[in-house]
């Protein structure tokens, strides 16, 4: 990644869930908030009530609309080029903080030229927002002593998204929103402890705590503080795996905590690849399509049956304990992991004596060992114990163990010196309409189910507010295809076709239709595009191009006849 990414580092906010009402404008792009984070999306409409300005930019009318000062309709994967003429205007206009950048930021001058041609008209060409709406944006978000921005998937799933991020950290530079209370670069992280996972090292280029695997000093670090040659060949990214296993590159994969049969978009492709391997492990708490298709299931613990720590949005290390033990033959996932690669070790296959031998059940010292020895590991959590956080957590970077913890992220200056401002150049979705399949399908959330609902739809209150698929469509184009609300239609794109109820709405923009990823007996991930952003791997989830079909019902033709 380039530029201000790599400076920002984790992607985890650089401000706190409790300071968003601190600030004086709030740029939500990208991100349904009360529907996906609803306790951030409740701190926002507080800020709102005590008179923070609310700016939404978002393809569709989402809840944080009705309290916004201004909504900007965008186009579904034009934020580049929006992002880039607010900055544009700033910059004509001299809006931006001149002090801030002078001492804190690099490439000024080249990243102001390449802004020449972004203005406001070209971007409502390219994002159907109106010119004068992102003059207004600009100008109310350069004004404000603190602007904070909270993007989401909404910003991050395109094949532009590493672009997304760096022109919104552009955005937050020039107008020295970085180091502030109730300012910021904000990406909401979605699931528990994906912060957790990310910081210790769930990513195929890191080892804990960021340290590359490319680099011959962690490596060294790395090899002997685990006793062993670690290599120094990056993994491959999930989204790169059906492709690996079709091209012979990969023939064995353990899935954990993961459902990619429903979750990966264009997902009958990754089936498909499944299908390939010549072993495929799947270790869930519950029987997953994907562990259908495995040749070992391995049923492991939930987030209550095990003890250890969750690292949240802010990047606060928090403690779990476990309330109750686990069922069966469940066991907690380190358990698992620890079992198998003692086996392995014990058949010269390869493994690693990572603990005792066998640990049925992690028991409260062995977690904190792991915990001391990833604190050992990486300077960010060197002062962070089980016993400072027994009751409350802390953010991390904290170094010492006197430290108080870092909420608030850059206050002093970056990590690498200076944040350098990237010249962004807005490239479009993918795939995009045309006569076959003329409408653009986005994909996202509702509030009352999780992902592929493995969890949700086992809970009879969540699976009866929110019980089934649909398709949000304008009434203009529910009119062209003469279809009623509720009518069960036919959606495909180039991958594949699903079947299920129209809801007509104004939420979407005509030539846009929404569908929620959560329900199996219509997929939508049959019908995305797996195109993925050349940086990091992201797959393009928010923009594909599909049909919508009335479905002729045998009823009808009989009558007909
Ligand atoms: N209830 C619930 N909450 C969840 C989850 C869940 O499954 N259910 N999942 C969690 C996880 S892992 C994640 S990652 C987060 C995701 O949280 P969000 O990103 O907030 O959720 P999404 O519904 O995927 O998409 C957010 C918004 O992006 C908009 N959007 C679509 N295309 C574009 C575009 O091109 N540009 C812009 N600016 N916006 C666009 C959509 O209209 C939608 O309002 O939610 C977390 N919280
Ligand atoms: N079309 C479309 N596709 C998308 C997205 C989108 O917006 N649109 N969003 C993408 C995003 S951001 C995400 S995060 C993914 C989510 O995709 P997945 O991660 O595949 O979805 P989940 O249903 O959350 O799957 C998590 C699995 O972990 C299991 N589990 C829960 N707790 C534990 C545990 O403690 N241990 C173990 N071993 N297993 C456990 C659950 O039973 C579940 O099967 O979907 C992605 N796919
Ligand atoms: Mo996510």
């Amino acid at each position: 990644m380039t530029g201000l990414v790599t400076v920002l580092g984790s992607g985890a906010m650089t401000n706190t869930i409790n300071g968003i009402v601190d600030s004086d404008v709030m740029l939500v792009i990208g991100s349904n908030t009360t529907e996906t984070h609803p306790i951030i999306g409740l701190r926002m409409l507080k800020a709102v009530n005590n008179g923070s300005k609310l700016i939404v930019a978002d393809p569709r009318r989402i809840q944080l609309c009705d309290s916004s000062e201004l909504w900007l309709q965008q186009r579904p994967g034009t934020d580049g080029a929006l992002i880039n003429a607010m900055c544009h205007v700033i910059l004509r206009d001299g809006l931006e903080d001149k002090e801030y950048i002078a001492e804190r930021a690099e490439n000024f001058e080249a990243f102001k030229a390449s802004l020449t041609d972004c203005t406001p008209e070209w971007a409502e060409q390219i994002s159907n927002v109106p010119a004068a709406d992102i003059e207004q944006a600009a100008r109310t978000f350069a004004a404000a002593e603190r602007a904070g921005i909270y993007y989401t998937m909404g910003i991050t799933q395109h094949t532009s998204g590493t672009d997304n991020v760096c022109a919104l950290a552009n955005l937050a530079v020039i107008t020295g929103n970085l180091g502030k209370a109730g300012a910021g670069l904000n990406p909401l992280r979605g699931q528990n402890n994906v912060q957790g996972a990310s910081d210790m090292g769930c990513m195929p280029t890191f080892f804990p705590g960021y340290q590359r695997c490319d680099d011959e000093a962690a490596r060294k670090k790395f090899a002997e503080i685990w006793g062993t040659p670690v290599s120094d060949k990056p993994g491959l990214m999930a989204t790169e795996m059906p492709d690996a296993i079709t091209n012979g590159k990969l023939a064995g994969l353990w899935i954990m905590g993961e459902n990619p049969i429903i979750s990966d978009p264009n997902s009958d492709h990754a089936r498909k690849a499944f299908e390939q391997l010549e072993c495929l492990v799947v270790q869930d708490i519950f029987l997953t399509e994907t562990a259908e298709i495995a040749d070992v299931v391995l049923p492991a613990a939930s987030f209550a049956e095990k003890d250890g720590t969750f690292t949240n949005t802010e990047r606060k290390v928090q403690r779990v304990r476990r309330a109750v033990p686990p069922p069966g033959e469940a066991r907690d996932d380190l358990s698992i992991i620890n079992m198998v690669s003692n086996r392995m070790l014990g058949n010269n296959r390869g493994g690693y004596q990572g603990s005792r031998d066998p640990i049925y059940h992690t028991v409260p010292p062995f977690a904190a060992e792991i915990f001391t020895e990833s604190a050992s590991c990486w300077p960010a959590l060197t002062g962070i114990s089980y016993e400072r956080i027994d009751e409350e957590g802390l953010c991390w970077p904290c170094p010492d163990a006197d430290h108080p913890g870092t909420p608030i992220l850059h206050m002093g200056g970056f990590p690498r010196g200076k944040a350098w401002l990237s010249a962004i150049t807005w490239t479009g979705p993918a795939e995009l309409p045309d006569e076959e399949y003329p409408l653009i399908l986005t994909t996202g959330r509702v509030l009352y189910q999780y992902h592929t609902g493995t969890m949700t739809r086992r809970s009879e209150v969540l699976e009866e507010s929110a019980p089934s698929a649909y398709v949000e469509m304008h009434p203009e184009d529910a009119k062209s295809l003469g279809l009623e609300d509720k009518e069960v239609v036919r959606a495909s794109s180039r991958r594949g076709m699903i079947q299920l109820p129209v809801r007509v709405t104004d939420r979407t923009n005509k030539g846009l239709v929404f569908i929620p990823f959560h329900y199996r007996e219509a997929s939508v991930n049959l019908l995305t595009n797996d195109a993925l952003d050349p940086q990091c791997k992201i797959a393009e989830a928010k923009v594909c191009a599909i049909k919508i079909e009335k479905i002729e019902s045998e009823s009808v033709e009989i009558t007909l006849n």
